[in-house]
């Protein structure tokens, strides 16, 4: 790329949140640019999400990259929670009408990066001390070295998706931010492993000995979480310690079926809850991870990710046919679904996990929720609503 060029919107970060933007930008006809500062492989190498939301779907399908995920995902019309060592069923598609689809992100982020490819869109890869400036006034611009030589994109906006530990939000004087946080005093342990799942459907299991959930990415490739502590190294867990845990916090007749494989990915990751308000800064927005964190129980992460940028692409595309209105509302729109995702990720992941420090109250109230949880049918449904994904602008 020229030393310094000039385009409509500049994107930090090739995740999910940056390449769904770019597609849907290029839909429009808006011309963007994404500065990512890991190579293609690195990003692909992260092993995250599972669970895509009906709202997200049709965001990838209006991207028009889902054609893959459609084929070879897996939609899902509901899943168990385990505890006493029984299984009680969560009926989403009888109990809302709608379904979620298994498809990993790596293979959502696969396909974005096919689809740039396809379409000669410009992806600075392996980019250097990414910096941006003058977002308060009419012409931000974002820097960047790459092989030694610097450049700048001149923009209308800039656009941070570059995750919790990004740039762009730490680029916003504190003064003009206010951050909410709620840090779990757990982690997740996940395994991948090339077994067929122990079950047709996800198992969200609540266990004395702490919480654990059995997924999949495909009819052969599991993804299986046990929660661990933070002190934990994921040297600490052989194959065998991983798989033997997993079976004592599933119900007996799961742990019987299970059947265990070598790991291909091992990782832990910390859970917590996260808000940044506002997600606009004069002509920098904000959007997914670099706004936002949820405990992965609920699987909104990616699923925000998406709709951050639904309505973040249509603002944009309106702001170019002459109204500021979607601009202007933005992170007001954002952070009414947002919020509503953080609530229910943490109450979710609150009935789920073990938390030492409740004691034994604690959880007769995790006992108690989740046998009137499995027992009402209003219950349910809410529970249902909130895991199927809330309508885009809710
Ligand atoms: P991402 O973090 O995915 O992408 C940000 C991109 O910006 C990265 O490629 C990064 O390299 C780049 N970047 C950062 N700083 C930059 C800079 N200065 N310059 C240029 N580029 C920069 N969600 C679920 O729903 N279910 C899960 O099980 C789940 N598990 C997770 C496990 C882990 C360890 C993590 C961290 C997250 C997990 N999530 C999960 C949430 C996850 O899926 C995120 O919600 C999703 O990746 C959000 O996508 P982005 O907003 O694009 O952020
Ligand atoms: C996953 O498959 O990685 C996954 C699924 C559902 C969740 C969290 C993670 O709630």
């Amino acid at each position: 790329m020229n030393p310094t060029t000039r385009t409509q919107v500049a994107i930090i970060g090739a995740g999910p949140a940056g390449l769904l933007l770019g597609a849907l930008l290029h839909r429009h006809g808006i011309d963007h640019v994404i500065v990512e500062r890991q190579t293609p492989e690195y990003v692909l190498g992260r092993i995250r999400a599972g669970v895509l939301e009906q709202v997200a779907v049709d965001l990838l399908d209006e991207a028009g990259v889902g054609e893959r995920m459609h084929r070879e995902g897996l939609p899902h019309d509901g899943f168990s929670l385990s505890f006493d060592d029984r299984h009680h069923r969560i009926d989403l598609h009888g109990l809302t009408g709608k379904r979620v689809m298994v498809y990993g992100q790596t293979e959502v982020t696969r396909d974005l990066m096919q689809a740039r490819r396809n379409a000669g869109l410009t992806t600075v890869y392996s980019a250097e001390n990414v910096r941006i400036e003058g977002f308060d006034g009419v012409r931000p611009t974002l820097r960047y070295a790459l092989e030694g030589r610097a450049h700048a994109i001149e923009a209308d906006f800039i656009v941070g998706c570059d995750g919790f530990h990004g740039v762009a939000r730490a680029s916003v004087p504190a003064s003009a931010i206010q951050t909410f946080e709620k840090v779990y005093p757990f982690g997740w342990l996940g395994v991948l492993a090339d077994v067929p799942p122990v079950h047709e459907e996800l198992i969200y299991a609540n266990h004395p000995r702490g919480f654990a959930l059995c997924s999949m990415r495909s009819k052969t490739r599991v993804r299986y979480y046990v929660q661990c502590s933070l002190d934990d190294h994921v040297e600490d867990w052989s194959d065998a310690r991983f798989f033997a845990e997993l079976k004592r916090r599933l119900p007996q007749a799961d742990a019987a079926r299970l059947i265990e494989g070598p790991s291909i990915e091992k990782s832990i990751a910390p859970l917590r809850s996260f808000v940044a308000e506002p997600m606009r800064f004069g002509r920098l927005f904000l959007a997914g991870d670099a706004a936002h964190i949820v405990p992965p129980t609920g699987a909104k992460g990616l699923n925000l990710a998406a709709s951050d940028v639904g309505l973040l692409s249509r603002a944009l595309a309106e702001h170019c046919r002459g109204s500021d209105a979607g601009i202007d509302t933005y992170s007001q729109r954002a952070l009414a679904r947002v919020w509503k995702a953080e609530r229910f990720s943490w109450w979710f992941t609150s009935l789920m996990h073990r938390f030492p420090e409740t004691g034994d109250f604690g959880r007769r109230m995790q006992h108690a929720e989740l046998d009137y949880l499995v027992q009402s049918e209003a219950a349910m449904r809410s529970m249902a609503e909130n895991y199927v994904g809330l309508p885009l602008d809710a």
